[in-house]
């Protein structure tokens, strides 16, 4: 059975269909390929039709970020629309960081008119020779699991329910598709299409019984197992699969560069996130989700320590090189194969191994908090501020209805994040410019809850800080900005200091490349956008203002914005 709506053009049935298919928001970096949506969108408007709600992001990196933000919190894809080549060149930075991370993404942009003449949308404006390329889908191919340009009219249904249903596939991902304005522009009278997307769904998988069986004999015949992960929590249902297989074991599990919440951490067997201390004993490891376990050239575990892998793709095959070995590679939903796992070691562990492993990891885990309180304990009236103060600040502040979208300088280990869904970390892909707009992408997710985006000065920098406060007041999407301001690229000079310990960079003055004294008024910026913000370099002053800016947040529903001057690293 079809449906079958009166439209006026292609441009005005893409939006029919995206609102079909549930898309709800329509992120857009307009241009002038943009014509034939922007009538689109107002016909539909005068005429009462429904939309994809467009959104104006006035740069490409908090447009992408806005719908990977969006993404992360609930799982659907929504639609990002850029200016031809240029806005692509632009957006491509977070379509990385989207595709490393797993977040679906309809990513689009307009196609510069190829005719000279003869269409509504031929070409009439000097830009529009310069503006073609060769291969636009080049731009965007190795980072997106499919690309195609709309061809006519005729192929709009199945081209976007294959779009929408392959970045929903796991492991998902963006995937671009270029909308040529010729196309977008011609004239329809009618448009018939399924009410549902009739495009296959693939359905969960788990691995088959013996391998599952063969990864369960090692886990529980090990005397020192060990559960390393960094983004199983993508699929917050997972998060008590974990919970069960690290109940079953008695194992610690160690977040190691987490990007999500992965394991509940004022559980007793959540044992930070440092591996290091575990790899002498382990004898056994399962790395969940987890692209980069360890360092080779680092800390790793013993060459005879045996491995199992839990991944939708264990191989992380869109990666050219991971060298990272496994005893069982068990691919498929990580929701699935950890129950079946938690199952499967309970048949056959010893309960007085698993009694006596849980004993020993509770036992760390205090000491482990305990140690963490007391760094925050010392830090607390060190003037200027450190790190660990702001964190400790911020953690305070964490409650069931936070959401802290993290670019680069929280430390989790003086926060106790609880509920799936609650901590985002950027992507491995590390494009920085992901925070602001990832963080104004969760609140329009979930707009009940606190969204509070902490960022290094640099990660501010790039997230065009002037187009996301500007999109905050425009859309009403109060989040808290917390700027962790060390005048510094600090990962930069760690780098510097790790390659060439005690080299000329690292005994001399100021750094070359690494420094960004002097530091602008970051507050001016918000405030140049109606928010509350302020600047805080007393750290006895910190907990206060923290409480003030929530309180505009959450009561006046307005942006706000700390700039936290913190101590600056050598
Ligand atoms: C788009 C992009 N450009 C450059 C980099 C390289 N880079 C990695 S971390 C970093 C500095 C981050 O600075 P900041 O957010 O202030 O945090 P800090 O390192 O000082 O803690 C830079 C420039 C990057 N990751 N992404």
């Amino acid at each position: 059975m079809t449906k079958r709506a009166t439209v006026e053009s292609t441009a005005d049935a893409y939006l029919e269909l995206l609102v079909a298919r549930g898309v709800e928001y329509f992120f857009a970096n307009a241009g002038t390929d943009f014509a034939p949506i922007i009538e689109a969108f107002a016909k539909r408007a005068a005429a009462g039709q429904p939309v994809p709600r467009p959104l104006t992001v006035p740069h490409e990196v908090p447009a992408v970020s806005m719908a990977h933000g969006y993404a992360m919190v609930t799982g659907r894809p929504q639609a990002v629309m850029v200016h031809v080549i240029v806005g692509a060149a632009n957006a491509i930075g977070g379509i990385m960081n989207a595709a490393r991370s797993n977040a679906p993404i309809l990513f689009t942009a307009g196609r510069n008119p190829i005719t000279e003449t003869g269409h509504a949308g031929s070409r009439d404006r000097p830009i529009h020779w310069a503006q073609e390329s060769f291969d636009q889908g080049s731009l965007a191919r190795e980072f997106v699991k499919w690309d195609y340009e709309l061809r006519n009219f005729a192929q709009l249904e199945t081209v976007v329910d294959r779009a929408l249903a392959i970045a929903q596939a796991e492991p998902a991902g963006p995937v671009y598709l270029t909308l040529p304005r010729e196309i977008l522009g011609e004239r329809q009278e009618t448009f018939d299409y399924a009410p549902t997307s009739r495009a296959p769904r693939p359905t969960e998988t788990v691995a088959a019984r013996a391998p599952i069986a063969k990864a369960a004999q090692i886990l529980a015949g090990a005397a020192h197992p060990l559960i390393i992960t960094k983004a199983v929590g993508r699929d917050p249902v997972a998060i008590p699969a974990m919970v069960a297989l690290a109940e079953a074991l008695g194992a610690p599990v160690i977040e190691q560069f987490h990007t999500f919440l992965n394991f509940p951490q004022d559980h007793p067997l959540h044992g930070g996130f440092d591996a290091t201390p575990y790899f002498g004993r382990a004898d056994a490891i399962v790395v969940v989700e987890s692209d980069v376990p360890w360092f080779p050239s680092g800390s790793h575990p013993r060459p005879e320590t045996k491995i199992v892998h839990v991944a939708h793709d264990p191989l992380f095959s869109r990666y050219p090189v991971r060298g990272f070995e496994a005893d069982v590679a068990l691919a498929g939903h990580p929701r699935l194969t950890l129950l079946a796992l938690a199952d499967a070691v309970k048949s056959i562990v010893d309960p007085a191994a698993v009694q006596d492993r849980r004993r020993r990891a509770e036992e760390e885990h205090r000491r482990l908090r305990e140690e963490w309180a007391s760094r925050a304990k010392a830090a607390a009236r060190a003037n200027p501020i450190e790190m660990t103060w702001v964190s400790k600040c911020v953690g305070d502040l964490v409650d069931d209805q936070t959401i802290v979208v993290n670019e680069y300088d929280l430390d989790t280990t003086q926060a106790s994040f609880t509920v799936p869904g609650s901590y985002f970390a950027s992507s491995p892909a590390g494009g920085l410019g992901w925070g602001l707009g990832a963080a104004l992408g969760a609140k329009l997710a979930a707009p009940d809850k606190t969204v509070i985006a902490t960022l290094g000065d640099g990660a501010y920098m790039f997230g065009a800080p002037t187009a996301a406060h500007w999109v905050s007041r425009a859309y009403d999407l109060p989040i808290l900005t917390v700027i962790f301001n060390n005048r510094a690229w600090n990962a930069v000079k760690r780098a510097v200091h790790s390659f060439a310990k005690d080299g000329w960079a690292a005994r001399g003055g100021a750094m070359p490349l690494t420094e960004l004294d002097p530091p602008p008024d970051y507050e001016l910026v918000c405030r140049a956008s109606g928010g509350w913000a302020e600047k805080v370099e007393d750290p006895a002053a910190l907990p206060d203002m923290l409480q003030r800016a929530l309180k505009v947040v959450r009561e006046e529903k307005r942006q706000a914005l700390l700039n936290v001057i913190v101590k600056k690293p050598a």
